[in-house]
């Protein structure tokens, strides 16, 4: 059952009046001593002002293109931030603000300013358009708006007659105006007391990748990230005070926010913020900030693996020491293609926005080519039926987690979807097999059947990779008289090979020769790319879209 939530300490009750009723939230476990906190708890002071008080201050936090920042200069720049504000930008507590920018050292000072003003951080993808901005403001009834200069036109339309009529205040950053960000903040205190928060108040609305449908916002307290900072960093990714972090996830995306935020900052680490961290541009970072640490998805450690051996641009990733893949699940091949090339061993995990972070995972020396790993300790994971009975170890079913972190969707009715009987269900079909680990086989609404088979898309994918030509593929279900539906594959084929019958006939019987013959793609198209977000996941619907 719910625990009785404590006394919301912010002024603007917006987000607490919108929480799931106590019956559809899902159960919250907190059986690590470490998970016991304080009832009075704001976590942007526990990772940033408890670690200048432990003498760290002068320690690196934070760099980028042209900064570099110490825990001392990043607090120094959070407070001033934090002072405008509530004293220029009459923020109160509770509000939300929507942070909009790419990856840079400053977006992360206005998110922890945010927090510490005890506002609510509401990320934003950079690529987001007008529509997809205007609803995100309007959902979560925003009031002040953070933008990156650079990005400032689609907001801007958003707001055009009349539109998202909640936002009282944008003030762009990363830009020369007189009235920027950087200025009205160099004019303010750099001291700011950290707003008195509830460890059960609201610090952050993340709004769901959403591959389809309309966005969902989840909602994460003060405690969500100093639970999740708890969890998986300590007891997989094991990173100690003298990493350095990279990689390309958005700090909008909860996967970026922690791994390239919030993880570094509760061990002392520091992190590089960089704008664009493609497969093209991470190798030469990595190499220039002798980064040690990265968070990237499977496609771009499988992109980044074939140029580096295609004799594309030599780049030393020899500071490297933990490379940490999620958002999609991590075929065989990309894992061996990543050791053969780097020695790495990948840290997969699987995560979710509405869990804030990840639950399920393997370190480097638990990890199994083909399965996710087994429940990150603080969580408990079990594979369930349709009517919500635990399954035996090998028996396809509907991933079911608990922990400290849980799904609390602003407003939604997609709630009781996403939590039944106190479990969160990721919507994720995975097996446990014999030796407990999580083998993740599709999305539940992503199992193809084929002539009353079930068939996992990416087996299929993972299989294909295996072929040298093969450079990226996507195996979706197109509907089928004879068989109901049937395989069909896109395929994204290597410079240099021909996309013609004889590759397709090459590609089916190399798929029946390494899983069972009835999975392989009766149907293969070829691509020039293959669609996905951007954070990396592939837009299946989209391939299921008649061209
Ligand atoms: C899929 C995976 C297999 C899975 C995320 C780490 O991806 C994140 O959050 P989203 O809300 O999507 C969640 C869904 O993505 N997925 C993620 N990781 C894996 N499937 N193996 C994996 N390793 O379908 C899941 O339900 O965008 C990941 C941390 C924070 C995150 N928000």
């Amino acid at each position: 059952m719910p625990l009785p939530l404590l006394p919301s300490a912010l002024a603007d009750s917006f987000a607490r009046d919108r929480l799931p009723p106590p019956e559809q939230w899902p159960e919250l476990v907190f059986d690590l001593p470490e998970l016991r906190f304080a009832d009075q708890l704001n976590c942007a002071a526990a990772l940033l002002d408890a670690r200048v008080a432990r003498g760290d201050g002068q320690r690196l936090a934070v760099q980028g293109e042209g900064v570099r920042w110490t825990y001392a200069e990043l607090q120094a720049q959070v407070n001033r931030i934090a002072n405008e504000l509530v004293h220029g930008l009459g923020l109160v507590s509770g509000n939300r603000v929507l942070l909009r920018g790419a990856n840079t050292p400053m977006l992360a000072a206005c998110w922890l300013a945010v927090v510490k003003a005890g506002g609510i951080a509401v990320g934003s993808m950079p690529l987001l358009r007008a529509k997809e901005l205007k609803q995100i403001v309007d959902k979560a009834q925003i009031s002040h708006a953070l933008c990156d200069a650079r990005l400032a036109e689609e907001l801007q339309l958003a707001r055009a007659d009349g539109g998202a009529a909640s936002l009282r205040e944008v003030v762009l950053f990363h830009g020369d105006a007189p009235d920027a960000l950087e200025a009205r903040a160099a004019c303010r205190s750099d001291h700011f007391a950290a707003a008195t928060t509830s460890a059960d108040d609201v610090c952050l609305m993340a709004f769901t990748s959403g591959t389809t449908g309309t966005p969902k916002a989840t909602m994460h307290f003060h405690r969500d990230v100093m639970a999740a900072c708890a969890c998986w960093p300590v007891h997989v990714l094991r990173a100690t005070r003298d990493d350095v972090f990279i990689g390309s996830p958005p700090l909008a995306f909860t996967f970026g926010l922690g791994g390239l935020l919030l993880f570094p900052m509760s061990v002392g680490a520091s992190t590089v913020l960089i704008e664009k961290a493609t497969p093209d541009t991470l190798p030469a970072a990595i190499e220039r900030y002798r980064a040690t640490v990265c968070f990237t998805a499977p496609t771009s450690y499988r992109a980044i693996a074939l140029a580096l051996s295609n004799g594309g641009p030599k780049h030393d990733l020899g500071s490297l020491r933990k490379c940490v893949s999620a958002g999609e699940a991590l075929p065989a091949a990309t894992r061996k293609l990543w050791r053969d090339t780097t020695g790495i061993e990948i840290i997969d995990g699987i995560g979710s926005t509405e869990m804030l972070h990840i639950f399920i995972s393997a370190d480097e020396a638990h990890a199994r080519p083909g399965a996710t790993g087994t429940p990150v300790p603080g969580y408990r994971a079990c594979i369930v039926d349709d009517e919500g009975r635990q399954l035996p170890p090998g028996q396809v079913g509907r991933l079911a987690v608990k922990g400290p972190t849980g799904c609390k969707y602003l407003a939604d009715e997609r709630q009781r979807q996403y939590v039944q009987n106190g479990w969160n269900l990721t919507g994720d079909a995975y097996l446990i097999d014999t030796d407990g680990q999580y083998v993740y086989q599709a999305r539940t609404d992503d199992m193809i059947i084929s002539g009353g088979y079930n068939i996992a898309g990416p087996e299929v994918e993972s299989a294909l990779l295996l072929h040298p030509a093969v450079a990226e593929c996507g195996v979706i279900g197109v509907a089928d008289a004879d068989r109901g539906q049937i395989v069909k594959a896109f395929v994204v084929l290597k410079a240099g090979h021909e996309a013609d019958e004889t590759m397709t006939k090459a590609l089916q019987d190399f798929v029946k020769q390494s899983i069972a013959p009835y999975k392989y793609p009766r149907a293969i198209e070829y691509l020039a790319q293959l669609p996905r977000t951007e954070t990396g996941k592939l837009q299946r619907f989209r391939l299921r879209q008649p061209a």
